[in-house]
């Protein structure tokens, strides 16, 4: 078995196991409505073995970014769904990646100016990508217990959209330091409620969340994402190896699709520290989609060994199109262009060169 052999993820057959990692590209404009670059962009990475979309805001609270695409208005699951028609139409499978950013947000981003939301008043160290440029993140408002039960509805309302837009399926975002990230880890939950302390509270807005939505569309097609030691957006645990094997360990009790793991530290931004991702992987009895710098020779090493099921790329699959036939050929790969990743047109995006 390698990236090259068919598979099924939950009930989603997939015709190799090279995934499309999700990637933040924030060209869906201020309505937040996905445009027909943004299909032309997917279809163009169909022949991937999955799609994980762009991280995709829940609510209007689930914004931090500029330009993102939601998926909660009927014009936002009209736009997706021209994005799951093309790659549907090119024999491709996509799940849209379901987000909730948390404290990492700005109030011109929000409703109303509204502050941003969190598990505790603490602000994150860094800045907010805003549309007047940077600016300094702000001490987030503590969600009350009352306030939760809202969240898991706006995590059900998106599941729903999504499934009306076309999609194969979900990925419930818990990764990367955003909402559900910031109830698991010690760092950004300092909580005296059911919601904080013992690993149980911490992981029980995951698990809610999690349950609302795989009961919401069943059918075995929800996968959820991790990042037990990525310290992007200020993240940290005190003992992240006993947390995130008793999240992983949990996890077993609902049908998921997969679970999705960023091994290690993403983007350049600090130091992970150390964790031992084989004792973890090996608690989790479904599929698993490993994730972080692989190439293909690790992605072929992960697959044979039995550590990965799955094994998602993302730059390469900014800059490569058809990197499965690339990868299958043995072909060179494109450059990347980082300045064109976030925000812009179609340069840098629908014009990198297929083989
Ligand atoms: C990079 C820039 C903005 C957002 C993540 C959604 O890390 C992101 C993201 C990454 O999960």
């Amino acid at each position: 078995m390698d990236l090259f052999s068919a598979g099924k993820l939950g009930s989603i057959a997939l015709t190799n196991r090279v995934v499309m990692a999700p990637l933040t590209r924030n060209r869906a404009g201020e309505a937040g409505i996905p445009q027909d670059m943004n299909a032309t962009y997917y279809a163009q990475r169909a022949s991937a073995g999955l799609i994980v979309t762009e991280a995709t805001p829940i609510s209007a609270m689930a914004h931090g970014y500029p330009a993102l695409p939601g998926i909660y208005t009927d014009a936002q699951i009209a736009g997706w769904k021209k994005v799951t028609d093309a790659v549907h139409a090119k024999g491709g499978k996509v799940v849209i990646q379901l987000w909730h950013v948390g404290r990492i947000s700005h109030p011109s981003l929000l409703p109303d100016s509204t502050l941003p939301v969190a598990p505790s008043s603490i602000k994150p160290a860094g800045q907010a990508f805003t549309y007047e440029g940077l600016q300094d993140y702000v001490e987030p408002r503590a969600l009350g217990a009352d306030e939760l039960p809202v969240i898991v509805q706006d995590y059900v309302h998106a599941a729903k959209s999504a499934i009306a837009a076309g999609f194969d399926g979900v990925e419930i975002h818990a990764a990367n330091g955003y909402l559900l990230d910031q109830f698991l880890r010690n760092g950004s939950n300092q909580r005296a409620d059911a919601y904080g302390g013992s690993f149980e509270n911490r992981a029980r807005l995951l698990m809610e969340v999690t349950q609302a939505v795989v009961d919401t569309i069943g059918l075995n097609r929800t996968g959820v994402r991790l990042s037990p030691v990525n310290p992007f957006n200020d993240m940290n645990d005190s003992d992240p190896q006993a947390l995130f094997n008793y999240v992983a360990t949990e996890l077993n009790q609902f049908d998921l699709a997969y679970l999705h793991v960023v091994e290690g530290g993403i983007h350049g931004r600090g130091e992970a520290g150390p964790f031992d991702f084989n004792t973890f992987r090996k608690l989790f009895k479904g599929a698993y989609m490993a994730n972080l710098s692989y190439d293909k020779a690790r992605g072929n090493a992960a697959i044979a060994c039995g550590h990965a099921d799955f094994v998602a790329y993302g730059v390469p699959f900014i800059a490569n199109p058809d990197l499965v036939a690339r990868f299958k050929a043995d072909a060179p790969l494109n450059e990347a262009d980082s300045n064109t990743f976030y925000g812009g047109s179609e340069q840098g995006y629908t014009d990198y060169p297929f083989l």
